[in-house]
């Protein structure tokens, strides 16, 4: 009977039905548990969800089955803040949840977070940019767990073909970009004209959102960075995917270059038909790369949960963070391990040497920014900067008069003129 389960296990695993699998574990470790937290999270399926879950059922099993942590998909990031900010009003939290920093400072002015300080765990060995970044008021209140960089994803066919070499400057990119998309006859680089594409043009260039304690979207290099990709566009380098990921769009011409999330990684790898590789961003000078937006989530657990089974999510918190399981989570995923302690174990010594994207992401991170963690941030990056950056890389309007309407946008909603 074991022998034939595990088989069945083998040819699920075979067929892709692990991540099935793992949700249906989880769901037979929680039946009988008496304790159930649930962790509500923003991914919907693919390597970083088969990751997850396949965490969860690991920490379940060394819980004894009195307790367990349920995963619940909340469809994507920007869905699970919406549930979370329905389940404020209705009173339903979960234990706990993924949050972005700006998520973080959301829920805080309805005092709804856990202090880490609070749930007994230890941020030792917590890389210090990411931790940096989760602290708000001088306070912890998430810990960082997926974290990403963006990376530069190339075809290395494409760049065979014309005996071009990766490119390692702003420059050589650009002028390795025009030189592919003229002998293709189409534009090369693909990017997405949204915050988090803009983001590293702008951070690359020098820029910064804050400036002297103010939000500032229409800042000189922010008007150049977005200048930069219309004019890309226009010299028929670039080509803006507007409907979905890049990776979903690969059928729809030559694919050069993206500089995208690192966890994208097996969504790429998987639709592409070239010889698919990464390299850090093209820099400013050869002397370091460009700097990568860090994206990803910290997990936060509700004070409004139930005691024990806020227990429960400390204590998974503590397990998801430790240098193994991040060793393995972002081995699976193309995170970058959180725990400055996953450098030595042996999975992630051994995955380098066979997957280097894994150690390109590595590498990436000691460069990489972040978005401000105002409140309002994810409203801001979506559906003011975001449309902006859309709407002048599509033609609609100039950089300059995009992001003076952004600018102008923001600061009435910062005001509280507008919601
Ligand atoms: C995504 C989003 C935010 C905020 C950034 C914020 C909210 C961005 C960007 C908007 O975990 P990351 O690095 O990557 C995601 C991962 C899991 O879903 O895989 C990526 N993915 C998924 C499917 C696919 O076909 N290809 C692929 O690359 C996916 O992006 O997070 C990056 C993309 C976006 O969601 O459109 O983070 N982001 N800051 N979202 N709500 N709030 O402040």
């Amino acid at each position: 009977m074991k022998g034939l389960l595990l088989g069945m296990t083998m040819l699920a695993l075979s067929l892709g039905m692990a991540q099935q699998k793992a949700e249906d574990i989880i769901k037979g470790q929680c039946e009988k548990a008496q304790t159930v937290a649930e962790f509500w999270h923003g991914f919907q399926g693919g390597a970083p969800k088969e990751a997850l879950d396949n965490l969860v059922v690991e920490f379940n099993k060394t819980q004894g089955g009195q307790v367990c942590v349920r995963t619940v998909s909340q469809g994507n990031y920007r869905d699970l803040s919406t549930k979370i900010k329905a389940a404020f009003a209705s009173g339903k939290v979960p234990a706990m949840a993924q949050a972005f920093e700006n998520n973080i400072a959301l829920y805080l002015e309805s005092n709804a977070l856990e202090p880490v300080s609070a749930l007994g765990i230890s941020l030792q060995g917590i890389n210090p940019l990411f931790l940096e970044a989760a602290k708000i008021k001088g306070q912890y209140y998430g810990v960082p767990f997926n974290k990403s960089v963006q990376l530069l994803y190339y075809n290395r066919d494409l760049l065979k073909k014309y005996s071009a070499k990766v490119p390692a400057t702003i420059d050589e990119f650009v002028a390795t970009a025009k030189q592919l998309s003229q002998g293709e006859k189409q534009p090369v680089y693909w990017f997405v004209p949204d915050t988090s594409t803009y983001a590293y043009w702008f951070f690359t260039l020098g820029g910064n959102y804050i400036q002297d304690g103010k939000l500032v979207l229409n800042s000189p290099i922010g008007i150049k960075a977005l200048e930069f990709l219309v004019q890309a566009v226009k010299d028929s380098w670039a080509k803006p995917i507007t409907n979905g990921f890049i990776n979903t769009n690969f059928g729809s011409g030559v694919f050069g270059f993206a500089t995208d999330t690192s966890a994208g990684y097996s969504y790429y790898a998987q639709a592409a038909k070239f010889d698919l590789a990464v390299a850090t961003l093209p820099g400013r000078t050869a002397r370091q790369p460009g700097y990568a937006l860090v994206q990803g989530t910290d997990l936060v657990v509700f004070k409004a949960a139930d005691a024990k089974e806020k227990q429960v999510a400390a204590e998974f918190i503590k397990f998801a963070t430790s240098a193994q399981a991040q060793a393995v989570f972002g081995v699976a995923a193309n995170y970058v391990p959180v725990n400055l302690g996953s450098g030595a174990v042996g999975a992630v010594t051994r995955y380098v040497k066979e997957n280097p994207q894994f150690g390109v992401a590595i590498t990436q991170a000691r460069f990489a920014r972040f978005e401000p963690a105002l409140s309002q941030w994810e409203q801001i990056r979506f559906d003011i900067l975001g449309q902006a950056i859309t709407a002048a890389v599509l033609g609609q309007s100039t950089p300059k008069a995009a992001l003076d309407k952004a600018q102008k946008a923001a600061e009435d909603l910062l005001s509280g003129k507008t919601r």
